[in-house]
């Protein structure tokens, strides 16, 4: 198995560095409010990061979704906007970039991702059947909840360890998988929802051969297997890099194949397409296709244009097949990979192997005085900014939410806080930055007490929740 963390930044004696592919031409100012007035923020925000003012934050690494900085060819292709109501020429564009590098017959726009989620959970979806996938993710699930549907996850045991070294933490458990479609029996199961580089397990790679068997399993089934492409860039580095045979492929291809074994797949485009908002669905069957663009024109918008601008679609086009270059995919992961090498050197418990686009510090290694119900993600993403004004979000048990039987949490066995890297935005200094802060709030861990949730809203509790700190 590879070194998890390779040395990739040059530091030892007689290496030579890398730096990111590009330069910067344009700078939006940022500050560090004085302590005093972090505390004020955060009681405000309830110690909800989700509910901060951005102008209070100083390093934001809330989230990749949409944080990204365009290119100077995606700012020209704003300037392209196309914005008729119906057949715009910005769609065909998207379109053809989809086909070509996606390689799915048919395709839909939508406003972003959920949007795409909305529409593949209500049109594949029947009530009381169940959906296995390679872990939840919060928004995918709810909508195959909100579709009738029941979430089965069938992600290999390892993804659930944070310590475990496996290259591809993100691979389905082929024996988990079937053994649920002969329990419940083929026709009772949906598809099975497939993500790239799964977020909640740390930003893990699913293995082409693992993608491939999925393949065939469904084969054998007579079961669809859908894509949830939003890091599936991201995820082709991982193969380049660690599965035998891909070393000399790029990155573009490698996401060619990957897509080849499925059937359908939906993305957010906020994350690898490198814009700040859009999404889209791109399908092989025509009937389910004809049911996605009937459905789209309800929710979203025309079939053309699907919730976004003209101009939207065109940035699109281009960041997608930005995103696709190796030397900018090397200077991404090199870049998350750098913080996560402070912070190892440090010992701070962190998911390892280092995933795509975060370092995930594990709150229970951190905090293991603090039980789960005291919120220890949670509380250590409200220190996290007290300290240095980073802010960062929590998935854990808040994430996981409420058993929609019982109404009990969910206690999740990762309890995490994602330091999300946006894409070409923050430069090697706020990494340096950022790790020192983590350090200083390890160094200070004994005295966190954990917080009590105060407020709680109905669905993706996460995003609203709030929460007042525990004193004893
Ligand atoms: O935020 P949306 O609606 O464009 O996309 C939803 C979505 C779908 N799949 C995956 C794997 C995601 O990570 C995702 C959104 N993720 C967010 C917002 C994040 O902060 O990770």
């Amino acid at each position: 198995m590879p070194d998890p963390i390779p040395q990739t930044m040059g530091q030892q004696f007689g290496r030579r560095s890398w730096a990111e592919p590009w330069k910067i031409k344009m700078v939006e100012p940022i500050r560090l409010l004085p302590r005093p007035e972090r505390e004020r923020a955060l009681a405000e925000a309830g110690y909800n990061t989700f509910l901060l003012r951005s102008e209070d934050v100083y390093i934001d690494l809330l989230t990749d979704s949409g944080t990204s900085a365009m290119s100077d060819r995606q700012w020209a292709a704003l300037m392209l906007g196309d914005e008729a109501y119906a057949g715009s020429r910005n769609f065909y564009n998207l379109e053809e970039v989809v086909r070509t590098y996606f390689g799915y017959r048919y395709f839909v726009p939508t406003h972003q991702g959920r949007g795409a989620e909305h529409l593949i959970s209500q049109i594949a979806i029947r009530p009381g059947q169940y959906v296995p996938g390679n872990m939840y993710f919060t928004t995918t699930r709810l909508h195959q909840e909100l579709a009738g549907g029941t979430f089965v996850d069938v992600i290999v045991d390892e993804a659930h360890d944070p310590t475990h070294l496996h290259p591809f933490k993100g691979n389905v458990d082929l024996d988990k998988l079937e053994a649920l479609i002969r329990r419940v029996g083929p026709e009772q199961v949906a598809y099975v929802s497939l993500a790239a580089t799964v977020n909640m397990a740390g930003g893990q790679p699913v293995s082409m051969a693992n993608v491939r068997a999925v393949r065939e399993l469904c084969d054998r089934h007579g079961v669809r297997l859908f894509l949830d492409a939003t890091r599936v860039a991201e995820n082709a580095f991982f193969i380049q890099e660690r599965e035998p045979g891909y070393a000399d492929k790029p990155i573009a291809a490698i996401v060619k194949e990957f897509c080849s074994y499925t059937d359908a797949a939906w993305m957010s485009a906020k994350k690898d397409g490198l814009v700040n908002i859009g999404g889209w669905l791109a399908l092989n069957d025509w009937d389910l296709f004809e049911k996605a663009r009937n459905l789209v024109v309800v929710y979203e918008g025309l079939h053309t244009y699907g919730g976004l601008a003209g101009r939207d679609m065109e940035a699109m086009a281009v960041g997608l097949v930005e995103a696709l270059q190796d030397d900018y995919m090397a200077a991404r992961i090199g870049q998350v990979r750098y913080l996560g090498e402070l912070l190892t050197r440090w010992d701070i418990p962190i998911v390892q192997p280092v995933g795509g686009h975060a370092i995930f510090l594990d709150a229970k290694r951190f905090y293991p005085h603090l039980p789960q119900d005291r919120f220890p993600a949670q509380t250590l993403a409200a220190e996290l900014y007290l300290d240095s004004g980073v802010r960062a979000m929590e998935r854990g048990i808040v994430s996981a939410g409420r058993d929609p039987v019982t109404g009990d949490h969910r206690y999740p066995k990762l309890e995490l806080v994602r330091l999300t890297i946006p894409r070409r935005v923050y430069t090697q200094a706020h990494m340096d930055v950022t790790g020192e802060a983590v350090k200083a709030v390890y160094e200070n861990r004994e005295r966190a007490r954990g917080l009590r949730m105060v407020y709680e809203p109905q669905y993706l509790r996460f995003f609203q929740a709030r929460f007042e700190p525990i004193a004893d």
